[in-house]
Formats: C-alpha cells, structure tokens, sequence
C-alpha cells in the first residue's frame, strides 16, 4: 500500500498519471486545451499546467545551456582562424550563440525560474545540452562542418520552434533562427573554398571532419520517436511540431544534395533514395554512443564543463561589478 503510494506520487511528478482535480482546475485545463487546440500563443501569465510549465522549462533551459556550451568547441579556434576574414566570422558567429543562450534563459526565466537556478544545474552537472558538443574540433574543417551541419540540423529542429505554442519560446526563435541561417551558410561557403581551391591535404580536412560530425549531427534530434519519452505529449501541447524521426529524415533529405555540391561523401554506405519514400534510406544509427554522451561519457563532456565553470568563475567579478553600479545608480537616484 506505502510502496503503491510512493509509485503514484512519482508518476504524478512525471505527469504520467493525473492528481485528482478540482472542478475549477478541470475547467481551467478544458480553457487551456482549447486554446492550444485553437492554435493560440500561451503567454507568461496565462493559466498554464504545471506539466506544461515543466516541460517548457525543461526544454528552454537545455536549449540555453547547449548554445553557451555549443560556443566551447568554436571558441577554441578563435586564435586558430586561417585570415582575418575567417576570424571575425567564427567570433561574429560564437557571440550569436552566446546571444541565444541569452535569449533563452530569458524565455525560462518567464515562466518562473531563475536563471541562477538554472546555471546551477548546469554547472553541477544536473542538467542536459546537446550531445553534439562533447565531440572534439580537431581542424579548421571542424569549424566549417559546424556551421554545414550542426546549425543545419538546429535550423531544422528549431523553424517549427517558431510555431511553438509558448509565445516567448517561439519569437525567440525567430530570431535565432535567422542567425543560425548566416550560420550555416558560412559554414558552407568555408568548407566550399577548401573544396574548389584548396589543397588535396585541405580537401582531405574536410571530409575527415564529415566522417566525423555527420552521425553525431543526426543524434541531435533526439532518440527515434519510440523511444522519444516527451514527444507525445509535447506534440499535443504545440511545443514540438515535427517529430524526432521526421525532422531527422528531413535533415538528411536537405543535406544529401548539399554535400553532392560540395563533393564530399557522407560516411553511410547505406545512404540510398527511395522512390516510394520520396525519401534517403539511411543506415543505423548507434543509439548507444548517443545515451553514452548523453549520460556523461563522451569524449568531451568533462572539459567542456569544467571550462563552463571556470568561465563562470573567472567571471564573477563582472557580475559583482555590474551589481555594485546598479546599487550606486539607485542610490544616486534617490538622492536627487
Ligand atoms: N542531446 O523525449 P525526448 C544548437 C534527451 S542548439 C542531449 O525526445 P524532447 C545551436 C532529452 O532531453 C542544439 N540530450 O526529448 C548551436 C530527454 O531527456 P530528459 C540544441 C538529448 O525534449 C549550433 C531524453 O533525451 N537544440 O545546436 C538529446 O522531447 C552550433 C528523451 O528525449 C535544442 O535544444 C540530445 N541531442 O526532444 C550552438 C532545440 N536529444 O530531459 C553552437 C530544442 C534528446 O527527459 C554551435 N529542443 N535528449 O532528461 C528540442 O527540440 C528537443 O528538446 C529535442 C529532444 C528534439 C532536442
């Protein structure tokens, strides 16, 4: 009886079964479905379920923490950067991602969170970001196929963010969105020159880089749909609008020509069109490397965390800086 109870109270906190509810609670929740149903933006001090809110707050924030952890593999070829043409893009581009962490947590922070809280949990370890960032960049071309693929396959996942049914959440896409398109493109284009004017060690760059980044860049949709434990009900709320699965095989649909243009292979022998599908069949993908990096043991996750918290560290007298001139402001203020 004790055990069944503790069994519920835990699938309560996941949402998988639902607390006896009020009848003022049920209309508010029948209200809520309705507009979700009608296709209405929720705003931050509408009604909302707490599942809802937790699961907005979930996403948002692993969203925010793989753009200021996605800056840590580019970062490290600032000093690196073949011209200074190359140079000013990749800094142009990794400050856009700091942006959009920032745009992001302030998106969360509208639901109630602290983005305090939030770092917290990444510092510690608690919380989740892309699994694609605990792969290492070791060349230039890295930084290319970044751009090509990984902002490639985070513009796929993230339009249909724009529609998301959490007002905040979706114009916060917009213009990240927009970003990560100049993004993509200069990753392109890199990679384009070394193809059509580089060297045959530099072509060779290049396609060491695809071989290397093309299954991870596929890992960042997410597990297969089966396996997918919040698409279900994140679909039925208007958070995620395209599946994993689906998003994934569009993904590879796009960049198949992509990489025809560009001249290099993608390492899947089993990468073929399907008539029928009107689709690319594509090989397997190995879920247990992705659960491995997703739980911690990638090749980078221990650096990359500890550099996002000796970022953090080295920081603190900015924030200590920028607090003590908003308490001097005030006080002036008050004074006059
Ligand atoms: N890595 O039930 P689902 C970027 C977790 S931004 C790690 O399918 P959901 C920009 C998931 O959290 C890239 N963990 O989950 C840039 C869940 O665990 P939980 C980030 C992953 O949320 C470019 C569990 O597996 N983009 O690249 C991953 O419905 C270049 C079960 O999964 C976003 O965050 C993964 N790949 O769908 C920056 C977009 N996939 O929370 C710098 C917004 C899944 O229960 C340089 N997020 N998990 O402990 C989303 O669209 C969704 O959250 C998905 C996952 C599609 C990522």
């Amino acid at each position: 009886m004790y055990t069944q109870a503790m069994d519920t109270m835990a699938r309560e906190a996941k949402g998988q079964v639902q607390a006896v509810k009020s009848a003022e609670e049920q209309a508010r929740e029948t209200a809520f479905e309705a507009r979700i149903d009608a296709g209405e933006f929720i705003e931050a001090k509408d009604w909302m379920p707490d599942h809802y809110r937790k699961t907005l707050v979930r996403q948002i924030s692993q969203h925010a923490h793989s753009e200021i952890v996605g800056m840590l593999p580019e970062g490290n070829w600032v000093t690196r950067a073949p011209t200074l043409k190359r140079k000013a893009i990749l800094l142009a581009k990794v400050q856009d991602e700091g942006g959009h962490g920032l745009y992001l947590y302030a998106a969360a922070e509208t639901l109630g969170v602290s983005r305090d809280e939030l770092l917290d949990a990444l510092h510690s370890g608690r919380a989740k970001y892309s699994s694609i960032f605990n792969y290492p960049t070791l060349n230039w071309a890295d930084m290319g196929v970044i751009g090509w693929l990984v902002d490639g396959a985070a513009i796929m996942n993230q339009v249909p963010l724009c529609r998301c049914s959490y007002g905040p959440y979706a114009r916060a896409m917009v213009r990240v969105c927009k970003e990560e398109s100049f993004h993509q493109r200069q990753g392109f284009d890199a990679l384009n020159v070394m193809m059509t004017q580089g060297t045959p060690a530099q072509r060779d760059m290049v396609q060491d880089a695809v071989n290397r980044w093309w299954w991870p860049s596929l890992m960042m949709f997410g597990p297969p749909d089966a396996e997918s434990t919040h698409s279900t009900q994140s679909m039925r709320w208007g958070i995620k609008r395209i599946s994993n699965d689906d998003l994934r095989q569009k993904f590879i649909d796009a960049t198949v020509e992509q990489a025809q243009v560009l001249g290099v292979t993608l390492p899947d022998p089993l990468l073929k069109w399907n008539e029928a599908r009107q689709s690319y069949d594509h090989g397997p993908i190995d879920w247990s490397e992705f659960w491995n990096v997703v739980n911690g043991h990638g090749p980078c996750n221990r650096e990359r965390l500890a550099d996002r918290v000796k970022a953090w560290d080295d920081g603190a007298w900015v924030r200590e800086a920028a607090l003590a001139h908003e308490r001097k402001k005030q006080l002036r203020a008050k004074a006059a």
